[in-house]
């Protein structure tokens, strides 16, 4: 877009660059739309209009800035993803370990982990009331399941039912534990074929 000259405008007198621009010879393929073209259209832009075109192209760019961010975000795997059996949780209160009960973890199969929970020291945790939450970052939806970690196997390890991932990518796991009255969380990053 053309940057409006202060000045160079003038009610009734077409003096501005557009006004140039509009009677340069039509091209052969722009020629049906001569009919269309009237004396009153002849006329410089009103600065109201401009002004709005300024606007409107401002915020074309914005959208599309924000939209190329989204892509590129959408489309990131960071690069120092932690791909771990175990993890300590994010706020350390416990350390959680997965073993699920088909290897390699597959795509489009309903299969179960079980989850191993433990104390900082090494001492299992009993009777933890857990939530499962399956995301793909880069896609921006979940699990098709509704996975449960609601049966205690003892010595600290709970059984995931209902875990199916739809398509191969980058998963992350998350699981909030609460036990002894703390409440923390911890994820796993899945990298599926
Ligand atoms: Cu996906």
């Amino acid at each position: 877009m053309r940057p409006h000259r202060r000045g160079s405008y003038r009610e009734g007198k077409p003096t501005s660059t557009l006004t140039t621009v509009v009677n340069v010879p039509l091209r052969p393929t722009e020629s049906r739309f001569a009919m269309y073209t009237t004396p009153t259209e002849r006329r410089p832009f009103p600065k109201r209009l401009k002004a709005a075109l300024v606007i409107v192209g401002v915020l074309a760019g914005t959208v599309a800035l924000a939209g190329a961010a989204m892509v590129v975000r959408m489309n990131h795997v960071p690069a120092d993803l932690n791909l771990g059996t175990t993890r300590t949780s994010n706020a350390g209160l416990f350390k959680a370990s997965y073993r699920p009960s088909v290897t390699p973890i597959p795509v489009n199969r309903l299969h179960s982990w079980t989850l191993h929970l433990e104390t900082p020291r090494g001492e299992p945790i009993e009777h933890a009331l857990i939530s499962v939450d399956g995301d793909m970052p880069q896609h921006g939806h979940g699990l098709p399941t509704h996975p449960v970690a609601d049966t205690y196997l003892g010595h600290g390890d709970y059984l995931v039912e209902g875990l199916k991932y739809q398509m191969g990518g980058w998963w992350v796991m998350d699981y909030k534990v609460t036990f002894q009255n703390k409440t923390d969380t911890v994820r796993f990053n899945l990298m599926l074929r």
